[in-house]
C-alpha cells in the first residue's frame, strides 16, 4: 500500500497526518501533534525552527513506526515568515510575524513603491507582517547585507530533510513580492527595493519532487497552509470558504487575481493555489478568543467557554479586524478599550468575541461579492475553527448563507493530495539548489 505524511505547521500547533487510498476513498490517521508558539527574545519575537525540525523529525517517526509503508512527505506551514543563511548552513535568528519590527519601515517602503502600486504588480493585501516589509526591517538593521540565502519556514524545513533548496509558488504569493501577471518574482520591486536578486531565484510549482529522507520521497505540497487548506475541502461548484485557525481566511477560488481598485479598497488578497487564484482575506480569527482564554482561564476547556458565550446576553460588537487586536500585551484590555469596558463576565468577552468574528464574516463577504458580481448560496467552513457549532451558527445568522462546517483537518487533506497526484509528474531540475 502506497501511504503518505502530511506535515501541517500553524502558528500554534503543528501536526503530522498519513493518508491512503481505501475502498475508492481517502483514509487518514493523525499520529503526531505538537504545540508550536513564537517566544520572545532579545525584545523580539523568533521562532525556534531548530526546534520545529526535531518536532518535524519526531512526528516521522511516529509516523513510521506506526506505518511500515510511506512513500512521500511534505510540509506546509503559515505564510510570510523566512529564514535568512549566513554561509553555508548557519542561521541568523527567525523573526516571527507578529515582531513589531516592520512598523517604522512599512512608510519608507510606500515611499519607493506606493501601496496602490505594488497591489497593481502583485494583488497581494497589505498586511504589516507581509515578507516585503520584514526584508526591509532586515535591510535597514544591515542583517540582509549579511544573507546569503533566504528559505520559507516550510522550504527551509524540506530542504533539512532533504538537502535541496526549492521555492514554492503558493507560499512565495505571501510575500507581496510575486507579480500577479508573471506568477515569478517581480524583478522592479526587488530592484526598487535593493532586494538581492540572487535570493528570489524561479519559483517551483506544488507537485515537484526534491528529494529523500530516510528513503522517503520530499515533495513539495502548496506549501502554504491556507493553500493547501483551500485545495483540501471538498467542494461542489465554487463556493466561498473560511479557513478557520488561528487566522479565518475567507474567500473564493477565482480564475485569475483581481487587482482593480474596489479589490484595494477592501484590502482583499489575491494569493496563489494549484490551477486558480485565491481571492481572500485575513481576519483576526480564532486568535481573539485563544489569548482571551490564556488570560482570562487557562485552565477552562473550550466546550464551557462557548457555553459561558452562548448563555451571555452581551450584544456588544468590535472591529475583530482592528490592528489593537493583532499583537496587543494584553488582549483583554483591548477588548476592554474596543468595548468602552462594558464586557463583564467571562462569557461577555468569548460572546463579543464570537460574534464580532461573525459580524466580519458578513461584512467581508458582502465585500466578495460586491467585487466579484457574483452572489453565492453556501459558505463552506473548514479548520479547527469549523467545530465550534455555536460560532457556526452565528455566521449562518449574520451571513444569511448555508454554512457547510467540515470538521475536517482540510489543510492536510489538500497537503496529501498534491502528494498523491503529482508524485511521479515532476522532479526538479538538476542543479538547483
Ligand atoms: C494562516 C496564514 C495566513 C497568513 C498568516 C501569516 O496560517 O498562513 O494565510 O496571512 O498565516
Amino acid at each position: 500500500m502506497n501511504r503518505y505524511l502530511a506535515i501541517d505547521i500553524g502558528a500554534s500547533s503543528g501536526r503530522h497526518i498519513v493518508g491512503w487510498r481505501e475502498d475508492g476513498g481517502l483514509r487518514t490517521k493523525e499520529v503526531y501533534r505538537f504545540p508550536n508558539g513564537a517566544r520572545e527574545e532579545g525584545g523580539h519575537l523568533v521562532w525556534d525552527v531548530e526546534a520545529l525540525l526535531r518536532e518535524v523529525k519526531n512526528g516521522i517517526g511516529a509516523a513510521k513506526r506506526t506505518f511500515s509503508d510511506i512513500r512521500s512527505l511534505s510540509i506546509d506551514t503559515w505564510g510570510v515568515d523566512y529564514v535568512l543563511f549566513q554561509g553555508d548552513r548557519e542561521l541568523l535568528p527567525v523573526y516571527a510575524y507578529r515582531d513589531s519590527r516592520t512598523e517604522d519601515v512599512i512608510a519608507q517602503v510606500h515611499e519607493k513603491l506606493p501601496f496602490s502600486e505594488l497591489y497593481r504588480r502583485t494583488g497581494c493585501q497589505f498586511q504589516p507582517f507581509n515578507t516585503i516589509y520584514q526584508l526591509y526591517a532586515d535591510k535597514v538593521s544591515g542583517r540582509l547585507d549579511k544573507a546569503t540565502d533566504l528559505l520559507m519556514m516550510p522550504e527551509y524545513l524540506l530542504y533539512r530533510l532533504c538537502g535541496v533548496r526549492a521555492r514554492e509558488y503558493t507560499n512565495a504569493t505571501t510575500t507581496g513580492m510575486v507579480s500577479a501577471q508573471t506568477g515569478e518574482f517581480d524583478e522592479e520591486i526587488l530592484k526598487a527595493l535593493g532586494y538581492p536578486k540572487s535570493l528570489f531565484p524561479k519559483l517551483s510549482r506544488p507537485g515537484t519532487v526534491l528529494g529523500e529522507y530516510e528513503g522517503i520521497q520530499c515533495v513539495l505540497c502548496a506549501t502554504h497552509d491556507t493553500a493547501s487548506a483551500v485545495e483540501g475541502i471538498p467542494m461542489e461548484g465554487n463556493e466561498p470558504y473560511i479557513s478557520s485557525g488561528t487566522w479565518s481566511l475567507l474567500g473564493v477560488k477565482t480564475p485569475k487575481p483581481m487587482t482593480d481598485p474596489a479589490s484595494e479598497k477592501a484590502n482583499y488578497s489575491n494569493e496563489g493555489g494549484v490551477g486558480y487564484n485565491r481571492y481572500q482575506k485575513n481576519i483576526m480569527g480564532m486568535w481573539l478568543v485563544n489569548e482571551l482564554q490564556k488570560e482570562l482561564c487557562p485552565d477552562r476547556p473550550f466546550g464551557e467557554i462557548v457555553k459561558a458565550a452562548e448563555a451571555s446576553a452581551c450584544q456588544i460588537l468590535v472591529d475583530a479586524n482592528a490592528p489593537e487586536f493583532f499583537a496587543p500585551a494584553s488582549m483583554k484590555s483591548a477588548f476592554d478599550r474596543a468595548a468602552g469596558h462594558r464586557l463583564k463576565t467571562e462569557g461577555d468577552y468569548f460572546r463579543c468575541a464570537y460574534r464580532s468574528l461573525a459580524d466580519s464574516y458578513r461584512a467581508a463577504l458582502e465585500e466578495l461579492e460586491r467585487n466579484t458580481g457574483t452572489t453565492y448560496g453556501r459558505l463552506y467552513i473548514v479548520g479547527g475553527g469549523a467545530k465550534n457549532t455555536f460560532l457556526n451558527r452565528l455566521t449562518e445568522e449574520a451571513t444569511g448563507k448555508q454554512v457547510i462546517a467540515l470538521p475536517i483537518e482540510a489543510t492536510a487533506l489538500g497537503n496529501l493530495k498534491l502528494q498523491m497526484e503529482n508524485i511521479y509528474k515532476t522532479a526538479l531540475p538538476a542543479g538547483r539548489g
